[in-house]
């Protein structure tokens, strides 16, 4: 029949096979397969049509790799529309995870059910698109308007029984065997004079839609994806379903597909989806490198990190050891991973079962001989360089052969914490971003001496707990750190320069980042960047350089922790304002120090902040700190919140063109110094030749 799609007639039913690895994507092949086998099942003496697919999962959604391309026929709605009208039920037989254009296959079909672990979702908007093949038709149909907005807008995958409920799909199978169990379905159906039933048919009531309820939906999705169109466009799709005929509704949802896989945006999402993928590979490693089982692991200091940590590996049923000093600091340390779980509780995201089960995995210690059976420990004390020296040389003494001790730190040098033991190949960085048990990303750090298989676990067991893994070289402050520090300098600088906290932090938060650099400051506390600034003899003697952070501290203004930093806070609500006190400081201060202030344009507030972390980017991967300019990306979009539908800061600067960075970066140096502003020798010669930093890295893997 095709390579991808097989048909049979098995016990009277027409059996559709999808077998198209790794996830029964939508490429061409598979909608000509499955359009050819429906053709051959309305000529046959089926009954009944079942469509299932081998492999790990059902369709997950159309072939991403195919946007941006030139479309080949047949399109996924001519497939849809020869499935609806069938002369027989179609039923779709879920496992997996049926996502995105391939969920809308199902909801094209007559019928769909599915295994009690299967899920349905339409996780476009993650992509920054929304679901073209009818999705923002048939979903409101079927569960109503603000179910289907908050489905579709969300683009989280939704279990089988609440699938269910909510009329999405029409059975949970409970045999153990999908296509038998789906074979007896169709047969049921068809012994009842089941009709064909299709969604299109559902008339939706205008009157149960709320007066207000789409423009209360695009203020409130606007606030939460600033800047991103792909909320706005799916509530479009939405208020077609309710007022127009289903024709014209799916007409209106081609069109703003259309314009989305169009977007900058998409193409950024998109970039994100591959590199994360991407990411997790480590080139010089062999895909089969023998990983080591992970049964048990040790978390050494109870602190907000080290619990975060503990809370990660318990989630996903891995008993976990905490290490403290003594039994008071122990027993804080578990009684804030006791109260972050309650707060989970009370919001109603977890059982108080599942978390007494939670609390059960995470035991405590004072003693280090009770670490001797684990496989992996994860120190997590804080960034004092003798001292995890000395917690190293212990964790070898007492750990079995093989273990693997990793550190959490965010700027030692790994190396030398491995030559602590005697055993530096199995020493690796996993650098957590707080709070541990959140955020995404996971920073693992290859030593020059980790062996293959200890980094080869680290990046499994990372993936396993539900992280992002990005591959670092050991250097000071690793990936994301390193790139930091030029772009809180340079927000700070700005102040000097005459702008407010308020105008540095709206034109990156316009921009998308979730939170501007100063406000970042106050929350993660001031004290902590001026105590690592005393601690570095590598900063050049520039009284400019931190100013306004410096004098903060120095009057106890802290950040959030304080209830004032570069803001006030409310101490209730945490909220913050415009401090005037603050805003007169900067005057003075610059006035002080001969700084003229002046009226600063956005553009130069982005520029600014945000070219320096391009240009260390750029030095990161002339070093082979970093794999590939994707990989910094990851690390940035999963752990420094910047903006995923600007595709990371490697990504962003290939949009904006490498000459226009270079080229700003240089006015700056003229402006402001060298000893700021170097242009990575990278960037300069990606900007003299006229490439992105996507060419270079894929003619130097063809090379
Ligand atoms: C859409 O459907 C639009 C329609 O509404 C309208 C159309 C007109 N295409 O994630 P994994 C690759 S938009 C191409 O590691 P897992 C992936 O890159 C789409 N490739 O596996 C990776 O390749 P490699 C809506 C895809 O088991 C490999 O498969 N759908 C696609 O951890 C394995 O992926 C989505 O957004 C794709 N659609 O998770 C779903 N999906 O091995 C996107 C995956 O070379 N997919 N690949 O690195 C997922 O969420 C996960 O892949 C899934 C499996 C949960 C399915």
């Amino acid at each position: 029949m095709s390579e991808v799609v097989s048909y049979q007639l098995k016990e009277n039913v027409g059996l559709i096979v999808v077998n198209s690895p790794p996830v029964n994507a939508l490429s061409q092949s598979v909608r000509e397969g499955i359009l050819k086998a429906l053709n051959q099942a309305q000529e046959d003496s089926s009954k009944a049509i079942v469509l299932r697919c081998d492999g790990r999962t059902f369709i997950a959604g159309a072939d991403i790799t195919e946007f941006g391309k030139p479309p080949q026929a047949p399109g996924l709605p001519e497939v849809l529309s020869v499935i609806e009208n069938s002369n027989k039920p179609v039923i779709a037989a879920i496992h997996g995870t049926a996502l995105g254009g391939g969920f809308e296959v199902s909801l094209a079909c007559h019928y769909r059910c599915a295994t009690p672990s299967a899920k349905v979702g339409l996780p476009e908007v993650k992509l920054g698109l929304l679901p073209g093949a009818g999705g923002t038709q048939r979903v409101p149909r079927l569960a109503g308007v603000k179910a289907a907005l908050d489905m579709i807008t969300g683009g989280n995958p939704i279990a089988a029984h609440k699938a269910k409920d909510m009329g999405l799909i029409d059975e949970v199978l409970t045999g153990e065997d999908l296509e038998s169990s789906a074979i007896a379905y169709a047969h049921e159906l068809h012994g009842a004079g089941a009709p064909l039933k299709r969604v299109r048919d559902v008339t939706i009531d205008p009157a149960t839609v709320e007066a207000g309820f789409f423009d209360e939906a695009r203020t409130r999705l606007a606030k939460r994806a600033r800047g991103q169109i792909a909320q706005d466009r799916i509530v479009s799709c939405l208020e077609a379903a309710v007022n127009l005929p289903m024709d014209e509704g799916l007409a209106r949802e081609r069109e703003l597909f259309g314009e989305l896989v169009m977007s900058p945006e998409s193409a950024a999402m998109r970039h994100i989806f591959f590199a994360e993928r991407q990411a997790a590979k480590i080139k010089d490693l062999s895909e089969g490198t023998a990983t080591r089982d992970i049964r048990k692991v040790a978390v050494i200091g109870g602190g907000t990190m080290g619990g975060g940590i503990a809370m990660c590996f318990a989630g996903v049923g891995i008993p976990v050891v905490m290490v403290e000093v003594d039994q008071e600091a122990l027993d804080r340390g578990l009684g804030i991973i006791r109260k972050n779980y309650a707060i989970t509780v009370q919001k109603g995201k977890l059982s108080e079962n599942k978390m007494e089960q939670l609390i059960g995995m995470i035991s405590g210690t004072t003693n280090y001989d009770d670490i001797a059976d684990v496989d992996l420990v994860v120190e997590a004390v804080f960034e004092d360089l003798s001292l995890k020296k000395e917690i190293f040389a212990k964790m070898d003494s007492v750990c079995k052969s093989g273990a693997i001790l990793a550190t959490n730190t965010s700027y030692q040098d790994v190396d030398a914490i491995a030559a602590a033991t005697n055993r530096p190949d199995d020493v690796v960085g996993m650098h957590f971003f707080s709070p541990a048990n959140v955020m995404k990303l996971l920073e693992v750090v290859r030593g020059n001496q980790t062996a293959d298989a200890a980094l080869a676990t680290a990046m499994a067991i990372g993936k396993k707990i539900g992280k992002v893994c990005a591959l670092s070289g050991v250097c000071y402050g690793f990936i994301g750190n390193r790139m930091l520090s030029g772009y809180g300098r340079e927000a700070q600088m700005l102040l000097l320069d005459g702008c407010t906290p308020a105008r540095v932090d709206s034109a990156l938060e316009t921009f998308g980042m979730a939170m501007g650099p100063l406000a970042m400051g106050d929350l993660a506390g001031l004290d902590v960047g001026y105590k690592a600034r005393q601690a570095r003899t590598d900063l050049p003697d520039d009284s400019k350089l931190y100013r306004m952070g410096t004098l903060l501290v120095e009057m106890g203004r802290y950040g959030q922790k304080t209830a004032s930093g570069f803001y006030k806070y409310d101490p209730e609500t945490r909220r913050r304002k415009s401090d005037p006190e603050v805003e007169s400081m900067i005057k003075t201060e610059a006035a002080k120090l001969g700084v003229e202030q002046r009226e600063v344009e956005e553009d130069e507030i982005l520029a600014r902040c945000l070219y320096p972390l391009i240009n260390e980017g750029a030095k990161i991967l002339e070093e082979e700190i970093a794999q590939r300019p994707s990989d910094i990306d990851v690390v940035y979009v999963f752990g420094y919140a910047f903006p995923a539908a600007k595709g990371g800061p490697m990504f962003y600067a290939d949009q904006v063109g490498l000459k226009n960075v270079y080229d700003r970066i240089c006015e700056f140096r003229d402006r402001y110094g060298e000893q700021y502003w170097q242009p990575s020798p990278l960037l300069e010669q990606l900007a003299k030749e006229g490439k992105t930093f996507a060419q270079w890295d894929r003619e130097r893997s063809m090379a």
